[in-house]
């Protein structure tokens, strides 16, 4: 009776088991059938900018339930139309990407469209062939001029502040115009400097090969040796690392951090320089919120896919903050950065 017994529950037990085992397994397939797979293409993924954009993307993927984030560096052409051919491979369902070359944009969306991907575009936007903005591509970017503008005004209030006289003062302008994001921030903050009363004939812009500290140290460099007579002067670049070339040019030349003014745009990359022991040239930066940008677009995308719901062809994030050596850190945690 008691053996009986024992066998009989063993049994249960066995069924049980298996029943567990058999559900279980059966919750894996479904989920690994469901989970939605989309790419993540960014083209500096040294800079804390597009490590943020991915940071959030990942968040939304979790919130969403679900999705799986592809992270991948795109830093030129090559490995972006790789890039595509992979994600296609993996069953992605399609992507955000921000282009190493907004010329790309007819080939990255020819490609994504032989296997049927959907395409976001963050912080730069396509051009077509004959140059001119691909706007039927849903685009999720900075307010560039808004926060340009922003630059020269902080720019100004900086110099009155130091008592600068406008005559011992010029503007060193690195640019970057074929990036149409980066010539309307710049073209902004010149405005915007112009018209608080800078004098438009000091106003010295110097175009840099690539959009990162060497590239925009060269640019500055070549400029400064052209004016020897300049005592102070105001950095205006699109991004931290260009404005940060230009002041370490500045100090590679002999200038004090009093004699400079720099404020950079992201906010992200200019905190270990805004953690520096004694203050630079670089006092401040004016960041928007990669976190949106990376959330954004990759829910954007989801909804895309999952409901059929299209994106808004342009959404622009506006209100940064101006994160300086007092207030980043606080500023940076606010927003969970
Ligand atoms: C461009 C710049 C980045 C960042 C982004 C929003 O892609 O290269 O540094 O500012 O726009």
């Amino acid at each position: 009776m008691k053996t009986s017994k024992r066998r009989f529950l063993k049994s249960i037990l066995a069924v049980s088991v298996l029943a567990v085992t058999g559900l279980y397994s059966n919750v894996t397939y479904a989920k690994d059938a469901d989970t939605i797979k989309l790419g993540f293409l960014v083209k500096q993924p040294e800079e804390p900018w597009f490590q943020t954009e991915w940071r959030f993307a990942d968040k939304a993927a979790q919130d969403l339930g679900g999705v799986e984030i592809i992270k991948i560096a795109v830093p030129d052409g090559e490995k972006t139309l790789n890039a595509i051919d992979n994600l296609a491979a993996n069953g992605a369902k399609g992507f955000v990407i921000c282009t190493p070359d907004p010329k790309l944009g007819p080939a990255i969306m020819a490609k994504a469209r032989s296997y049927g991907l959907k395409v976001v575009t963050v912080d730069d936007q396509f051009l077509n062939a004959a140059g001119e903005p691909m706007t039927n591509v849903p685009l999720i970017m900075m307010a560039a001029t808004e926060i340009g503008e922003r630059q020269g005004q902080e720019l100004y209030k900086e110099m009155q502040k130091r008592n600068w006289d406008v005559k011992d003062t010029a503007v060193l302008a690195i640019t970057a115009d074929e990036l149409d994001t980066a010539r309307r921030r710049t073209e902004g903050s010149i405005d915007a400097l112009i018209k608080s009363g800078f004098p438009v004939e000091k106003i010295y812009k110097s175009p840099t090969k690539s959009n990162d500290i060497p590239g925009a140290l060269d640019a500055a460099n070549s400029m400064l040796v052209q004016h020897p007579e300049v005592k102070n002067w105001l950095i205006v670049g699109m991004n931290d690392n260009t404005v940060l070339g230009g002041v370490r040019a500045t100090e590679g030349q002999g200038f004090k951090a009093e004699n400079v003014i720099g404020i950079g745009i992201n906010g992200t990359d200019a905190v270990n320089e805004l953690s520096k022991p004694n203050p630079t040239g670089f006092v401040g930066s004016l960041l928007p919120s990669p976190d949106v940008h990376g959330y954004r677009s990759t829910e954007m995308l989801y909804k895309w896919v999952k409901e059929g719901i299209e994106p808004p062809k342009f959404t622009p994030v506006g209100d940064p903050v101006l994160l300086n050596r007092e207030n980043f850190r606080a500023e940076l945690d606010k927003k969970g950065l």
